[in-house]
């Protein structure tokens, strides 16, 4: 409840701050960052992309401006170009509006687009028909550009606020994915890709390997260095970590000082020779800097492969990766066992 309530003020942030901000400073809200904005004009009158585009630059509001005959050169300038809003004729010779609208409705990445029709037919039914195939909003031809320029402005006011909630969002989701200290994908995340790559590899028996990373006496690591070299050395285990990994390789941490890699399509030699080659990579940093009382970091690692018939679920799996673990620590650390269910 209280992470609900945390998110949401995060989220609506940027709205208050920007709409109190204009408020109390009296400033055209959002006039500077139109600057930089593009508009596209469909229309098969010259005259009157003329007109619209005379209005909108005595207004300062578009520094681009893209002008097509009818509706599918429209949509294909979008793709190359996509504008910042769309003013839009109904009825065109070739391709009208509303199969422009349709097209564009189909492209979600064209969703924060807002369209505003600019028309001569004035009944009620192609309004509302505009409208619900996905016009923001209607205008009747002769325009008035005082008229014109002030919902063009409340478009892109509402844009700009959109494509905030957007960027926020992201960022969001980036941040409840991601440990703090070392960037690397959280557990959260970890266990979320591993229930869906589990079950591609049950259904389709292809192989699947897991790698279980736990740093050797790292207890004492923080108590002879500090926990900032501590955390220091955290990092450079995950730097070595995620290096080299195939793009659809998941690294994240465990918790504390375990880490988890998955590896998608690979079987128990190719985890094998992931986990070497981290043991290696170990070997070869350079901690002196900053916790000269230690020569080395070390690392023990499990490995658990799939298809194993004696597996089931993805607990089971993780289970066997720990034992494996357990088995490298077991066996004197610093090295990379294998689950064998003939132990
Ligand atoms: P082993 O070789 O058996 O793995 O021994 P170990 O000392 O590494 O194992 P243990 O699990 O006892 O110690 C893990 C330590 O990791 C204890 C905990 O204080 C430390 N730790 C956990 N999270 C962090 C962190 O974010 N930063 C730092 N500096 N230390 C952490
Ligand atoms: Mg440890």
């Amino acid at each position: 409840m209280i992470e609900k309530l945390y998110k949401l003020i995060c989220l609506c942030y940027p709205f208050w701050y920007t709409m109190c901000r204009a408020s109390i400073t009296g400033e055209d809200f959002g006039r500077d960052r139109y600057m930089t904005r593009s508009i596209l004009i469909i229309d098969d009158s010259h005259q009157v992309r003329n007109d619209l585009r005379d209005a909108l630059e005595k207004a300062g509001l578009f520094d681009t401006f893209y002008e097509a005959t009818d509706g599918i050169k429209g949509f294909r300038t979008m793709l190359t170009s996509p504008p910042d809003l769309v003013i839009c004729d109904l009825m065109m010779p070739d391709f009208d509006g509303f199969k422009f609208l349709r097209l564009k409705t189909a492209r979600h990445d064209f969703d924060n687009i807002p369209v505003l029709i600019v028309t001569g037919r004035d009944n009620v039914s192609d309004k509302i028909r505009g409208l619900e195939e996905g016009a923001q909003d209607y205008v009747l031809k002769p325009f008035n550009p005082l008229e014109l320029v002030a919902r063009v402005k409340s478009h892109l006011r509402i844009k700009t606020l959109q494509d905030e909630l957007r960027s926020v969002n992201e960022k969001l989701e980036t941040l409840s994915n991601t440990d703090a200290l070392t960037e690397l994908y959280n557990r959260r995340y970890f266990m979320n890709m591993l229930k869906s790559e589990f079950e591609r590899s049950k259904r389709y028996n292809r192989a699947l390997s897991l790698l279980m990373i736990d740093i050797d006496f790292f207890k004492s690591i923080n108590d002879k260095c500090g926990h900032l070299a501590g955390d220091k050395i955290l990092i450079i285990v995950s730097r070595v970590l995620k290096t080299g990994l195939r793009k659809i390789d998941t690294c994240s941490r465990y918790g504390g000082d375990e880490f988890i890699t998955m590896l998608p399509e690979t079987d128990v030699n190719g985890a094998l020779s992931v986990a070497n080659r981290y043991l290696s990579e170990m070997h070869e940093q350079d901690i002196f800097d900053f916790c000269k009382e230690l020569e080395e970091i070390t690392l023990s690692i499990g490995v658990a492969c799939l298809p194993d018939e004696g597996i089931r679920t993805m607990d089971e799996l993780l289970t066997r990766v720990d034992d494996a673990l357990y088995k490298a620590k077991n066996g004197g650390r610093n090295r990379v066992a294998v689950y064998s269910r003939h132990r």
